[in-house]
């Protein structure tokens, strides 16, 4: 099945979002030529410029609200375990607005996957702080430039429970794809945190190019080593960004759990379904 639309692309030339769209459509069409039927993969997204992702791509999408693209993604997992669910967020809508939805997924380890397109702005509402941008940025709400130092949310999902951890970067597609890949396989919650270049209101392109670099010699079962590599981009102007998955390791994910304490119940009635499930959860 083609995954192009007939949706006219509106985001700025240059812009950062481009390379996320051609790693999941790259992505998608070789999970496709390895038998993933397209009825099996939802795409969910927040509110922002990186939620045009789902105008962009011919699957089955859902449209969240600003910070809410975790709850209905976990819902549509629970109710159809089979599905890869996709969830594309903003820094906005990520570690803003939806910071608490990311700490308990992350924290129960359900299976889905969150590309955050870090872009370190609210785009969509032309140029306003977020939770990741730098400190001293000159933007629409922070004239004067930003007082706070940014947060680090990869080590905010590491220390909350996810399972899967990876940095991304708009400019290097060939890693990006084998991200998205990785990630989507993963049993459990993975993040992806892309540095996502704005060039209309954040352009860090020059920035980025000097101070990346990927991971080697890494070992991403070391949750030890993997804090301290996660803390190593201390945001300060002069510090190395590593690329790369920081984290991997397998734990009992969330949708498995709950598909097997349904399963002796489900020959009964639904008040002794729900009376099953409530056993285990509550
Ligand atoms: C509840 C709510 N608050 C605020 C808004 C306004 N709003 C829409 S998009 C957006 C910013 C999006 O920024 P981000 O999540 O970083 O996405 P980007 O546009 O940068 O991809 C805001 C503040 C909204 N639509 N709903
Ligand atoms: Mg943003």
């Amino acid at each position: 099945m083609a995954l192009e639309t007939q949706a006219r692309n509106n985001w700025c030339p240059g812009c950062g979002n481009f390379a996320i769209l051609n790693a999941v459509k790259a992505v998608l069409a070789e999970l496709q030529g390895e038998g993933t039927s397209p009825d099996d993969v939802v795409l969910v997204g927040g509110i922002g410029q990186h939620a045009k992702m789902l105008d962009y791509v011919n699957v089955n999408s859902f449209y969240s609200l600003h910070g809410r693209a975790l709850p209905p993604a976990e819902g549509i997992k629970l109710a159809k375990p089979e599905t890869k669910v996709i969830v594309f967020s903003g820094d906005g809508d990520a570690y803003g607005e939806g910071m608490e939805h990311l700490v308990f997924a992350a924290k129960r380890n359900i299976d889905i996957t969150l590309i955050v397109h870090d872009n370190r702005v609210y785009a969509l509402t032309t140029g306003q702080v977020t939770p990741t941008s730098p400190q001293g940025f000159r933007s629409r709400s922070t004239p004067g430039g930003n007082l706070e130092k940014p947060i680090n949310p990869l080590e905010l999902v590491l220390a909350a429970g996810a399972t899967h951890i990876a940095r991304g970067y708009s400019a290097n597609l060939p890693l990006l794809k084998k991200q998205v890949k990785e990630a989507i396989l993963h049993k459990g919650f993975s993040l992806i945190d892309v540095l996502q270049v704005c060039v209309t209101f954040s352009n860090l392109y020059d920035h980025y190019n000097k101070h990346v670099y990927e991971l080697k010699d890494h070992d991403p079962a070391d949750r030890e080593a993997a804090l301290k590599k996660i803390r190593e981009w201390d945001y300060n102007l002069e510090a190395p960004i590593a690329l790369g998955t920081f984290y991997k390791t397998l734990e009992p994910a969330f949708d498995a759990e709950f598909l097997k304490a349904l399963k002796p119940a489900a020959a009964g009635s639904r008040p002794e379904l729900i009376k099953e499930v409530l056993k285990n959860y509550v």
